[in-house]
């Protein structure tokens, strides 16, 4: 069940039922009191309608299903060992997910993305690269390799995910070299994806105008290892100007904000978001991987100032 729901159901609609019989009591059966009641139970009806909808900070947390995963998949060339994380209490319709480390990372520099958009209801499906070194167009086609990955558990004979997932919707994001990756995958192969999330990404003298996927772009303001002049800023200029597409720079924000936090200190985020870049990757997910319109507002409208005051730049076109 969702999280949300109980209290959606419960501590919203008690109120209300108790206002009905206050209502009765105080204004007997009054024309005026009908007329109030009525507006009540209207009122109420549309609660109980939209409580299923999460609020935008409940994107930020872990969501409403229990995450469950395996690791015993077909073994394809273009990447080494995989984790593929789900939303085990949710029946089927999962859109796809495929993430990418960065040089000299590993799955586990993904596993919080794994836990937390599974939870959002996606299948998600981390990889380590065949080599550490893999450079950014492997990391593309080891990407799009794991969409391929995905399609297949939708028919795979034992697959645990045969027949929930829609194959129709996948989107691919990666860190720094897999970020690079993620945008080198839609500049090639836009027709098979319905969006993409790099992070931090990494990839010189690059020209992203055949992405035709919408983007969100996730920076960190003192990236030194991709420094944004060089590598987030070109890439997201080099966009089609048409795109749909969002550029969030984390203020004070290292290579490594959008990352897991690992043993080695070296690699993790110096500032926690989570939370934040947690939130727009799911709204940006279910409004261009499942078009689900609700999250719209989430996605474009301005955000709350504790939001905005973490980020040093937003930019974006809808
Ligand atoms: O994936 C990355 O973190 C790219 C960082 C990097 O410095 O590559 C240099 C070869």
């Amino acid at each position: 069940m969702p999280d949300f729901a109980p209290s959606g159901v419960f501590s919203y609609c008690d109120p209300i039922v108790f206002l009905h019989s206050e209502v009765v009591r105080n204004m007997r059966s009054s024309l005026s009191a009908k007329f109030l009641l009525l507006i009540l139970l209207a009122a109420s009806v549309s609660f109980a309608q939209t409580s299923d909808r999460p609020d935008r900070e409940a994107l930020g947390r872990p969501g409403p299903y229990q995450v469950a995963y395996y690791s015993q998949l077909p073994d394809v060339p273009e990447f080494g060992a995989a984790t593929l994380y789900f939303p085990a209490n949710k029946g089927d319709d999962f859109g796809g997910v495929v993430v990418s480390p960065g040089f000299y990372e590993q799955q586990e520099n993904m596993r919080w993305w794994g836990n937390h958009l599974a939870s959002h209801g996606y299948a998600v499906l981390t990889i380590d690269t065949n080599a550490l070194t893999d450079d950014p167009s492997m990391r593309a086609d080891a990407l799009m390799a794991g969409v391929e990955l995905l399609r297949a558990e939708n028919t795979r004979m034992g697959s645990t995910l045969r027949g929930k997932i829609l194959t129709d919707r996948m989107a691919v994001m990666g860190h720094s070299m897999g970020g690079g990756g993620a945008l080198l995958a839609a500049n090639e192969h836009s027709d098979e994806l319905k969006a993409i999330i790099p992070f931090t990404p990494w990839q010189p003298n690059a020209d992203f105008s055949s992405v035709s996927v919408p983007t969100l772009l996730i920076a960190g303001e003192i990236d030194r290892i991709a420094p944004n002049a060089e590598h987030s800023r070109p890439h997201y200029e080099s966009l089609a100007a048409d795109l749909t597409k969002m550029y969030l720079e984390v203020k004070g924000g290292n290579h490594f904000i959008a990352n897991s936090e690992v043993e080695n200190e070296r690699l993790n985020p110096n500032t926690d978001v989570h939370d934040l870049v947690g939130t727009m990757a799911v709204a940006w997910l279910k409004l261009f991987v499942d078009e689900d319109e609700f999250y719209r507002d989430i996605v474009f409208s301005e955000m709350p100032q504790a939001d905005k005051a973490r980020l040093s730049r937003v930019e974006f076109t809808e």
